[in-house]
């Protein structure tokens, strides 16, 4: 009996293992967080990692993850979650949050960032990283974007940011910036003493020095920035001084990550807005911000990704031996863990909507409710293309292969009304998917262009509306059940939602949206539930 309990539990412990073993990978693949996730910042408290990025007009704003394990990233809250925090109306998708960091000092985190084009410069205290955020503490003197903290070892704090043009505001050569320090005075929430310039940059006609942070590493202050612009010429440099106010000399290795030598077809680029993370067992790394790239365009916009740094004399190396930001690559020594993934099939059970749904600016007043497994949206005489809220609810994209499907109620005799789905990325660049009056209307807006692709009558009061996106194709459809779906219009390009002249900074979204287009409307659209899924052979 002894020795069959004992075979018995060896081989529990053998499965264990090896499903443990299967669960536990060797290696990780990039980028960590996928779709619409730039300038990221990362700080590690004990053995927990949390991140932020940017998030432009999008509401709730700053996403914030938190990890284990440097790979495994769960989305636990938003610094800005109340609607006075901040104002966006009027903001360009371009615009609003730029590019926050994140930093934990004695018991409490940081997190500073611009409003652009809006209040400038601001930073906000937590005592957990979910929330609650204080409100926003405006450092009105503060110019230029890409805020910045550092903690020395006495506890001051000092604030870093980028500010165009030359010494005295002139520019000695185009896209000159540099990178600025002074001390940051938390009691009174203000910036104190000199101010000095650090760097414009690792070369004599260095482009937007930009995104700068601090580290203390081995006694030497290490100022990593990112160079070149967020696009083709991105890189990250750095710079070392033995003392804080400098001088900073560029480090011989620069730029330390770039892929602007690797071409156009490389398949990763604009690499770039590094910070780096120190594990609880002494090893480096970095997260920075990339471009997954299909035929030339990025309908993903810029994503996370995360690289192994090593020190060597001191020079930070960006994946030693490789020099680039990997597809795959081995992962962090660090406990693998997972977490329970949020099913992407919304049936609207809950009377809140979840994290992962978000409206472009903040909205004045509330747009839909959730009632009885529905959702019930409000027409909104405000339309897309406006840079106001309107009633659009959207989430991310995260994948090169998925498809968004919703079960909708909708009627008007209006012939202003319409409801449907939409795949934006700004005022400038969307498709919409629509029931109107007297059928289904495929709208495409393009480089600002707007046109009618289809209308096909259709008079039932339910529809199921689809769209399928296959890299650069994209296919929508809706039908009367399921087994039923049309396809309305041709397959139609993805670069309308790709990073482009007028699609700068921001990413993409998925959703529901309703107007009555300029005029007051008591009509609702109903929305039974909200499937995204990724389909096979994503990541080709
Ligand atoms: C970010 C800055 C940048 O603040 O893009 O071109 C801005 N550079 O680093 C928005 O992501």
């Amino acid at each position: 009996m002894k020795i069959t309990k004992l075979l018995f539990l060896l081989l529990l412990s053998f499965i264990s293992t090896t499903i443990k073993g299967q669960d536990t990978p060797k290696e990780f693949i990039n980028p960590i967080l996928s779709g619409f996730h730039p300038d990221p910042s990362i700080c590690r408290v004990g053995d927990d990692y949390y991140m932020v990025n940017s998030s432009f007009t999008w509401y709730p704003g700053l996403p914030i993850h938190h990890s284990r394990d440097l790979v495994n990233w769960e989305l636990i809250g938003h610094a800005i979650d109340r609607p006075g925090m901040i104002n966006l109306r009027n903001a360009n998708d371009n615009n609003g949050i730029w590019a926050p960091t994140l930093r934990y000092y004695d018991g409490v985190f940081y997190l500073i960032t611009t409003l652009y084009k809006g209040g400038g410069n601001f930073y906000m205290t937590a005592k957990d990283p979910r929330g609650p955020w204080s409100d926003p503490i405006w450092l009105k003197d503060a110019t230029g974007i890409d805020s910045s903290l550092f903690f020395d070892d006495d506890g001051k704090c000092y604030y870093m940011g980028n500010e165009y043009g030359g010494n005295g505001g002139v520019k000695q050569w185009p896209a000159q910036t540099s990178v600025w320090l002074q001390e940051l005075d938390l009691k009174q929430g203000k910036l104190v003493g000199p101010r000095k310039k650090l760097t414009y940059g690792h070369a004599n006609n260095a482009a937007y020095a930009e995104g700068p942070h601090l580290y203390k590493i081995n006694g030497k202050y290490v100022l990593v920035m990112a160079e070149g612009g967020t696009d083709y010429y991105h890189a990250v440099t750095v710079h070392q001084s033995r003392s804080l106010w400098g001088p900073y000399v560029a480090d011989k290795v620069n730029p330390v990550l770039s892929h602007r030598h690797l071409g156009k077809d490389y398949p990763i680029q604009a690499v770039g807005h590094a910070d780096l993370v120190q594990t609880q067992n002494g090893d480096w790394y970095s997260v920075v911000l990339g471009k997954r790239m299909i035929d030339g365009y990025s309908p993903l916009a810029r994503e996370t990704f995360l690289c192994k740094v090593n020190i060597e004399n001191s020079s930070l190396i960006f994946n030693p031996g490789y020099g680039a930001v990997l597809s795959r690559q081995e992962r962090p020594v660090l406990p693998w863990s997972p977490f329970k993934q949020k099913s992407m099939h919304d049936e609207f059970e809950n009377e809140t909507l979840s994290d992962d749904w978000y409206f472009v600016r903040i909205p004045e007043k509330r747009n839909y409710v959730i009632d009885k497994g529905q959702l019930v949206l409000s027409l909104q005489p405000e339309v897309v293309d406006s840079l106001v809220n309107s009633a659009m609810i959207i989430q991310k994209t995260k994948h090169h292969r998925f498809s968004a499907v919703t079960r909708m109620k909708f009627q008007t005799k209006k012939e202003n009304e319409q409801a449907g789905i939409i795949l934006y990325r700004t005022a400038n660049g969307y498709y919409s998917l629509l029931k109107d009056k007297s059928g289904i209307v495929l709208v495409k807006k393009h480089l600002g262009d707007k046109e009618i692709i289809r209308h096909i009558p259709y008079l039932e009061p339910e529809v199921y509306l689809s769209v399928t996106a296959d890299n650069l194709n994209v296919q929508f459809c809706f039908g009367k059940t399921l087994d039923n779906m049309v396809e309305i219009g041709e397959v139609q390009n993805l670069n309308v939602i790709a990073d482009n002249k007028l699609n700068r900074f921001n990413g993409p979204g998925v959703g529901i949206y309703a107007t009555s287009n300029g005029k007051p409307s008591k009509n609702v659209a109903l929305y039974d539930w909200f499937k995204y899924l990724p389909l096979e052979n994503d990541r080709l």
